[in-house]
């Protein structure tokens, strides 16, 4: 069976979905698009045939054809895309973050409980990473033992003006989120924010770098560096220190090369090369789950999670003090 999907958003992530739905992978096609650019749609669409474009996302989630529905429109519009889907039945792929808020993520929650079927999914590609998958083989494998701490580290090597301080926390740092909980199968507790000295490649409202400090439940400390104007390339670091040793996450592959008197692998500049296979795996492991009925990825109770402890970072942010993590017990209709 061929899943039909309808996407909402056709901007940079919404064309890369859309062409690796279209060319890369198997078992679904694109068969409608919406965006509030209808331009934009349009022109996506011319290369897609048998493609239609809808007037908006609401039309789109609930024409016939569609089975199934990508969210890849702007942050702020994706609880009402989520919530009319789950509405329509229709599983529904949403890009992160799930909702804007916390509480716009906890109505998602409540109502695909109500719906009694597991239909969302959240775009933390990461999990699907062969790299994280290593490194989380081993943690779970008790090769170090015992997890105790998590260096990692975030860095782009620049972001537009439009990036501002939150930004570092709900658009980047919560890729950080989101994989190390799952890493070490452990919820957070606190969340605390440090500024170190401005780099002179921000501007007036961007604070960068930033340290985030995580605890959890069971004791471990995170500390994540987020750094989006370093300039020299996107590098994402990720070490878990155990009881019996270290697990870092491995580089990207890249030729060794020995020239002018240097030993050097490059390295990647761009987000989308850097997770190209993750965001791959990720949406085919969707549509076959999605053809059964399941959700396997992240889920909204994953989402939600992940909203509350931006929010908390959030906090931390603009106070400067340790902010408690607090979430109601995870619902069994997620277990
Ligand atoms: P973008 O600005 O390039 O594209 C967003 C698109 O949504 C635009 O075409 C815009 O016209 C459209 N849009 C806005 N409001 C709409 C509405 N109400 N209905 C329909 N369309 C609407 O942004 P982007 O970089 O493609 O990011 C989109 C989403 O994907 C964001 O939530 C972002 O955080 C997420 N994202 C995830 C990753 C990842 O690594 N998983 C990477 C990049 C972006
Ligand atoms: C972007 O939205 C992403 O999701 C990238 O993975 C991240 O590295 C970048 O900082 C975000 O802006």
């Amino acid at each position: 069976m061929t899943l039909d999907i309808g996407v909402i958003g056709v901007g940079m992530i919404g064309r890369e979905h859309i062409a690796r739905l279209a060319n890369t992978l198997v078992g679904a096609r694109v068969v409608a698009l919406a965006d509030v650019d209808a331009r934009q749609a349009e022109a996506v669409a011319a290369g897609l045939p048998g493609a239609s474009v809808y007037p908006d996302g609401e039309a789109l989630i609930a024409a016939p054809e569609v089975q199934a529905v990508v969210v890849t429109s702007w942050g702020p519009t994706h609880a009402t895309y989520v919530l009319a889907a789950i509405a329509a039945g229709k599983p529904v792929f949403c890009e992160k973050p799930l909702a804007a808020t916390a509480e716009a993520c906890l109505s998602i929650v409540e109502a695909e409980i109500a719906s009694g079927k597991h239909l969302v999914q959240v775009g933390f590609q990461r999990r699907y990473d062969k790299g994280y998958r290593a490194l989380k083989a081993a943690i779970d494998g008790g090769v170090i033992g015992a997890p105790l701490m998590i260096h990692c580290a975030h860095r782009n090597p620049a972001v537009p003006e439009a990036y501002v301080s939150d930004m570092a926390i709900v658009d980047t740092f919560i890729h950080e989120i989101d994989v190390l909980r799952w890493l070490i199968g452990d919820d957070y507790v606190s969340a605390q924010v440090l500024k170190p000295r401005n780099t002179r490649h921000t501007h007036a409202k961007l604070d960068d770098p930033i340290i985030v400090l995580l605890a959890t439940k069971n004791g471990v400390r995170i500390d994540g560096e987020v750094f989006v104007n370093c300039r020299y390339g996107y590098d994402i670091r990720c070490e878990v220190v155990g009881e019996e040793g270290c697990a870092t996450l491995p580089e990207p592959e890249s030729v060794v090369l020995r020239k002018d008197a240097k030993l050097s692998t490059a390295i990647m500049q761009d987000w989308k090369l850097r997770f190209l296979e993750s965001y791959d795996v990720e949406l085919q492991d969707w549509i076959e789950a999605a053809k059964s009925g399941r959700v396997d990825g992240p889920n909204a109770w994953d989402g939600y999670f992940a909203a509350v402890t931006a929010d908390a970072c959030l906090k931390a942010m603009h106070s400067g003090e340790v902010v408690e993590i607090v979430t109601p017990p995870r619902p069994a209709f997620y277990d």
